[in-house]
């Protein structure tokens, strides 16, 4: 059996950002706490691209534009929907999810859905406090393992199952 993990050290990747304007009080603290985050796994401030978009519905097509650059390892989007603001909280909600795992799948690049969805301005402050839990920061930790494990899986695709690489190697030699 094989076991195939991503790894943290995120030295050498390129992340794009995407983050809603829209309530910016609560999107700017998870914009800082994802850029600590990755800076703090080794990425380089020249890797990392952001893009600001008006609202939570903007956010797919800018993360698909993004992912089909071919400039980014994965691609992260933030944002925060908040129940009590809006008639049309299952609208933006239902349309930010569905749209962001589409444009991951349509592309094959990983893209990161930390847009907080909650029913109330609290909730939303909580989940966006820098010394706490943060979303921000939890959405650059899941875009290093998933462009770890994407960029690993590429490189083993060459190679056929269970074949190590010093078999390769000596299969090769003897050609
Ligand atoms: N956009 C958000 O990101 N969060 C919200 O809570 C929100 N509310 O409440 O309406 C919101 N609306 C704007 C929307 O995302 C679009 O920008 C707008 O509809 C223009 O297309």
């Amino acid at each position: 059996m094989k076991l195939r993990k991503g790894s943290h050290d995120a030295t050498g990747l390129r992340f794009g950002i995407v983050v809603a304007k829209f309530n910016k009080f609560v999107t700017s603290k998870l914009l800082s706490s994802c850029l600590d985050g990755l800076t703090k796994h080794g990425v380089k401030d020249a890797d990392i691209e952001v893009v600001r978009v008006p609202g939570a519905f903007e956010i797919p097509l800018v993360a698909k534009v993004l992912a089909q650059s071919a400039r980014f390892d994965a691609v992260i989007c933030l944002g925060a929907v908040i129940r009590g603001d809006t008639p049309h909280f299952e609208y933006i909600s239902t349309e930010a999810s569905r749209g962001i795992g589409q444009a991951s799948l349509d592309t094959g690049i990983p893209i990161i859905f930390g847009v907080l969805t909650t029913e109330t301005v609290a909730q939303a402050i909580e989940r966006a406090d820098p010394v706490k839990f943060n979303r921000g920061g939890e959405a650059a930790k899941s875009a290093i393992e998933m462009a770890s494990v994407l960029k690993m899986l590429k490189e083993s695709a060459d190679k056929p199952a269970g074949t190590k690489l010093t078999s390769i190697k000596r299969a090769r030699r003897k050609r």
